[in-house]
C-alpha cells in the first residue's frame, strides 16, 4: 500500500460505485498522530466525495497500531459497518517492536476479513522513516488515507456484483 509505484488516490479505469447507502467504520491510531490524522482525514474526504454522508461514517481512535485489531472488532461487531478503515503508522525504529507490531497488525486485520466475511483495509503505512510516512500522508505519493478509502469502496462494489 505504501508502494510509490501504486498510488491509488487517483482512480483510473473503472468508475468507482455510488456506495452511499452503505455504513464505513474508520478505526485510527494515535501513534505518530500527525501522519494517522492527516489519512483519517483524506478517507473521511474521500468517502464523502463519493456520496457518504456524516452519518454513515463511524470513527473511533485506538492508543497504537497494535490495538487496530480489537478496535475494529468491536466496531465491527458493535454497529451496523459494511467495511471498517484501519489506518495506522509504524515507523522503523531501533527495536524489533516494528517487526512484531506490523505483522501482527496484519495477521489481525487478515484474520477479521476472514472471520466477519467484511473488508477491513490495512490502511497502515510501515515506513523506515518520518519522511516517507509524510510524503505518503498527503505529500508526494499521495495519501494512503485517501487509497484505503477508495479500496474500501471497491470491495463493496465486488461483494455487490456477487450478489
Ligand atoms: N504504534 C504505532 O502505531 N506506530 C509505531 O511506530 C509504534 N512504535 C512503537 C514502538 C515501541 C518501542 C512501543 C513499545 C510501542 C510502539 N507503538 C507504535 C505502540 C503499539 O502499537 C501499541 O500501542 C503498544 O505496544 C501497546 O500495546
Amino acid at each position: 500500500m505504501s508502494s510509490v509505484k501504486n498510488n491509488l488516490s487517483v482512480v483510473k479505469g473503472s468508475s468507482v460505485p455510488d456506495v452511499s447507502q452503505f455504513i464505513f467504520g474508520i478505526v485510527w491510531a494515535e501513534w505518530n498522530t500527525e501522519i494517522t490524522v492527516a489519512m483519517r482525514d483524506g478517507a473521511i474526504k474521500t468517502l464523502k466525495a463519493h456520496g457518504v454522508t456524516d452519518d454513515n461514517i463511524i470513527v473511533r481512535s485506538v492508543p497504537g497500531s497494535f490495538e487496530l485489531t480489537l478496535g475494529a472488532q468491536w466496531m465491527a461487531e458493535a454497529t451496523e459497518v459494511d467495511a471498517v478503515i484501519c489506518i495506522g503508522c509504524v515507523i522503523q525504529g531501533e527495536t524489533k517492536h516494528f517487526d512484531f507490531i506490523c505483522s501482527a497488525v496484519a495477521n489481525g486485520i487478515t484474520e477479521l476479513n476472514i472471520e466477519f466475511s467484511m473488508p477491513f483495509i490495512f490502511g497502515v503505512l510501515t515506513t523506515n522513516d518520518q519522511q516517507q510516512a509524510i510524503d505518503r500522508a498527503g505529500g508526494k505519493h499521495g495519501n494512503k488515507g485517501d487509497e484505503a478509502a477508495i479500496t474500501a469502496i471497491k470491495m463493496l462494489a465486488l461483494e455487490q456484483s456477487f450478489e
